[in-house]
């Protein structure tokens, strides 16, 4: 059985499953051996793969390398999904001292000679107006238009929500690690403090290059805690316990399911912890800009967290 992230991860989107082809896990070749190359006239595309994501997460980055063998310039100009209502060409820059996004409407150019990354933190394509979720395992067709080698059709394998590349993929610094962090492999004894361990954990495990996590209000009643979190356009809440070695935990992850006294006793807080958090919740909540706490309903569904955290 898979591990399941509990998803504090911008996710990425959403496929109706007919959209997507299952990979044959039974087929000779393990599908991390050689990422699948396509050309396209003198354009060679490579290492194509996109994030899982969420329920209900409104968008989806897919990554890939573009090399241009030939003499000319060349430029991407545009993408097309089965699902989705458009796939945008984005760019990371830093503004106001933040990492933003922004659309580039022109295309991508490809020089002659010469290769371009889109990888995450930086360059890459975001599938905007999903439908359906992007299951990991599994791939998506889509097909990229260039202004001079024409349409290619590229399958992108779906990697884990804050896959960094496909493994054995070189292109990236990062590329190979392609599963989430574990809750295991973090030391939270290094911080200061629950309410820093808590934030510590939950970067660790779900924050990403160019996906920074906003990790608040941090709710905290004896052993238990109750967090709210947004990245990018989704958000959610969590429930975290800390066990017996005093190490905190993330136990499940929701949206709506735990805002206020009753949801969190139906989640299995204890009636007096939970009236005690739903009272700090509601207090540290209206602090907060209402479309931040509207972000926290958009985590659709309870997530159970386990904690074979490598994830294999
Ligand atoms: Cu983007």
């Amino acid at each position: 059985m898979k591990h399941r992230i509990c998803a504090l991860l911008l996710g990425a989107a959403l496929f109706p499953a007919d959209a997507v082809a299952q990979h044959s896990h039974h087929g000779a070749a393990p599908q991390s051996a050689a990422p699948h190359e396509v050309t396209a006239g003198a354009l060679a595309v490579s290492g194509a793969f996109a994030r899982a994501t969420l329920p209900r997460a409104p968008v989806a980055g897919a990554y890939l390398t573009l090399t241009n063998h030939g003499t000319q310039a060349d430029r991407l100009v545009s993408v097309t999904a089965p699902v989705g209502k458009e796939v945008q060409i984005h760019d990371m820059i830093h503004k106001d001292g933040v990492m933003v996004m922004r659309h580039l409407p022109e295309g991508l150019e490809i020089p002659a000679g010469g290769s371009v990354t889109l990888r995450p933190g930086g360059l890459h394509l975001m599938i905007m107006g999903l439908t359906d979720k992007l299951v990991e395992g599994q791939r998506l067709e889509m097909t990229l238009h260039f202004e001079k080698a024409g349409p290619a059709t590229v399958p992108f394998d779906i990697l884990a929500l804050n896959a960094r590349g496909p493994a054995g993929h070189t292109a990236g610094k990062d590329a190979g690690h392609a599963h989430a962090h574990g809750q295991a492999a973090f030391d939270q004894s290094a911080l200061d403090g629950d309410e820093g361990r808590i934030i510590g954990l939950l970067k660790h495990m779900f924050e990403t290059d160019g996906a920074p996590l906003i990790v608040a209000p941090v709710l905290i009643d004896g052993d238990v805690a109750i967090i709210g979190w947004m990245q990018q356009e989704t958000g959610g809440r969590a429930l975290l316990r800390r066990d017996d070695a005093g190490l905190w935990r993330v136990s499940l992850c929701t949206g709506d399911g735990l805002k206020g006294e009753a949801g969190m006793i139906a989640l299995g807080v204890a009636p007096t912890v939970a009236a005690r958090l739903a009272r700090a919740q509601a207090g540290a909540e209206a602090q907060l800009p209402p479309d931040h706490v509207a972000a926290f309903a958009r985590f659709d569904g309870v997530l159970h967290i386990d904690d074979n955290g490598q994830g294999h």
